[in-house]
């Protein structure tokens, strides 16, 4: 049996296989797109890059890629990020790594958008993974008790802040029944600025599994 670290690094460069000269290419955050950023760099290719994260973009240069600042950006030709679960129709659950609000916003912005995982995070129901809601800290107490209607369990995430200065709430035990509604819900909710369900954003997976890559498209 391979280790997952060998299976995240497979994924992570059989998608960097799509990246040509002069795109403009959205960075993800973890483990994963870590090892994407490191495949990015090992290619040469003339690209420029946005990041999804501060880590992800210190990682990027450390490695000699060009990271452009997104907020002078509207438009990028691929992103590529990891995820915590992804569903057989390409839906996932993201933000253990806390960095979901940057990577909706570049993920939406991407022509194309592949997720890159190993195969543990291949799942036949999202609700079982834990759901990260980003939330502004001075509505701490409020959003707690409005996201206790639709989570088993609501737990904040001690002492940690996202780049965005907010804090985060892992809500365990929910109903994916309908997870756009219960998306919809979660964004009403004042207080609340972005929470880990992408429902739509995903193009392609790139999922490998004991050396085997899988390729979903949407
Ligand atoms: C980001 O990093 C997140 O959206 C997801 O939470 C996490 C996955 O991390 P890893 O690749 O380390 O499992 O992609």
């Amino acid at each position: 049996m391979r280790d997952r670290d060998a299976d995240k690094r497979l994924a992570a460069e059989t998608a960097v296989g799509e990246v040509r000269d002069h795109m403009l290419v959205g960075l993800g955050t973890g483990s994963t797109a870590a090892h994407a950023i490191a495949a990015l760099a090992a290619r040469g290719l003339r690209i420029e890059t946005v990041a999804t994260s501060e880590a992800s973009a210190a990682l990027a240069r450390s490695k000699g890629l060009v990271v452009r600042d997104f907020a002078d950006v509207a438009h990028v030709d691929l992103a590529i990020d990891g995820a915590d679960a992804i569903d057989a129709r390409l839906r996932c659950v993201k933000g253990a790594g806390g960095a979901m609000l940057r990577e909706k916003v570049v993920a939406e912005a991407a022509r194309r958008m592949l997720v890159i995982a190993d195969g543990t995070k291949r799942v036949a129901r999202l609700g079982a993974t834990a759901l990260p809601v980003e939330v502004l800290p001075f509505a701490r107490a409020f959003v707690l008790d409005r996201l206790s209607a639709y989570f088993v369990r609501c737990v904040e995430r001690a002492g940690y802040r996202t780049d965005n200065g907010h804090i985060v709430i892992d809500g365990h035990g929910w109903d994916d029944a309908s997870p756009r509604a219960l998306a919809d819900r979660l964004m009403a909710v004042p207080g609340v600025v972005g929470h880990g369900l992408f429902l739509r954003e995903v193009d392609a997976a790139y999922i490998a599994e004991n050396g085997i890559v899988t390729r979903l498209e949407r």
